[in-house]
């Protein structure tokens, strides 16, 4: 079968079975094109919470599906490949939590949606990249905060406030192992362009971005007028939107290495599998699911 009949397909299926397909920016390009809404975990949280379709199929990886089924358990949550996971997500276990908030019993814990939902549960509050500062900001008083899993988000968020930040040392891979000499060598190559970074990256790169953001942000930073040419500091999977988006605009990786293995599992060939067999269903229990929604409910109602 050729992309355009096996996407014709999966609209079909998607028909028939009251379905919609969520897609996130860093899925592959065949992918994003046929998604019903496409966008960063805090767009595609809220339009699982919103949707009035029976089945949700996540084109993402495992922390987001539960996210979806956290946030609409009367749904079929569909994850086409049930290996899809996300090491950064790996990279906090309950029991160390719970350790945490023993050592730091006053302190309010914001955790980054990419965690799983046993972990949301034992939180006050979830965060995006997109709206980490805005989140951490809200909570009254002048206690600490700890800040779950990623450490790079934690540290560029606890710049920008007064609040006492306790990171904890996770990292997403693909974003911390761009290196500060990487960019400056791309940076040497075009003079002229500018640099966006996404607040995973470490301090010594973000002290070279002329844009940090999230995925979403450095979507809209794109389409400033005065940006023509624009190095990305984030997984590739973007540049389907860049380009899209801008086509008289140049982007340019900051490394050809940023590539998410787990985003680029679900080919067309699984989603289809996946509507045709609804699997691989992803449920959270109740008793993980009511306090992990707290968390992510709190998160939503300062959206
Ligand atoms: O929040 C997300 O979806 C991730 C993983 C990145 C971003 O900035 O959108």
């Amino acid at each position: 079968m050729d992309k355009k009949e096996i996407q014709g397909k999966i609209r079909k299926l998607l028909k028939e079975r009251k379905a919609i397909l969520l897609a996130h920016y860093y899925q592959r390009d065949e992918v994003q094109e046929i998604a019903d809404y496409l966008g960063d975990s805090l767009g595609l949280s809220m339009e699982a919470a919103k949707t009035d379709a029976a089945v949700i199929v996540f084109a993402g990886v495992h922390f987001m599906a539960e996210s979806a089924s956290i946030l609409s358990p009367e749904k079929t949550v569909l994850l086409p490949r049930a290996d899809a996971g996300c090491p950064l997500s790996d990279m906090i276990a309950v029991e160390q939590l719970l350790a945490a908030k023993r050592q730091y019993p006053d302190a309010t814990v914001v955790t980054y949606i990419n965690s799983s939902a046993e972990i949301k549960a034992h939180s006050d509050i979830c965060c995006t990249s997109a709206n980490a500062l805005k989140v951490v900001q809200s909570i009254p008083g002048e206690g600490p905060v700890l800040m779950i899993p990623d450490g790079n988000l934690a540290r560029y968020v606890a710049q920008r406030t007064k609040k006492t930040i306790i990171p904890w040392e996770g990292f997403c891979p693909i974003h911390h192992h761009l290196t500060a000499a990487q960019v400056s060598r791309v940076k040497a190559i075009h003079p002229d362009a500018v640099f966006a970074a996404h607040p995973e990256c470490t301090f010594a790169v973000l002290a070279l971005a002329d844009f940090v953001g999230s995925t979403t942000a450095i979507l809209s930073y794109a389409g400033e007028p005065q940006v023509r040419k624009l190095i990305v500091g984030t997984e590739r999977g973007i540049f389907c939107q860049l380009q899209n988006r801008y086509p008289g605009k140049v982007f340019i990786p900051a490394s050809e290495e940023m590539l998410c293995e787990d985003m680029k599992h679900t080919t067309l060939a699984d989603i289809l599998v996946s509507l045709a067999e609804m699997k691989h269903i992803v449920k959270v229990p109740e008793a993980v699911r009511i306090p992990a929604k707290r968390s992510l409910d709190r998160m939503l109602e300062l959206s």
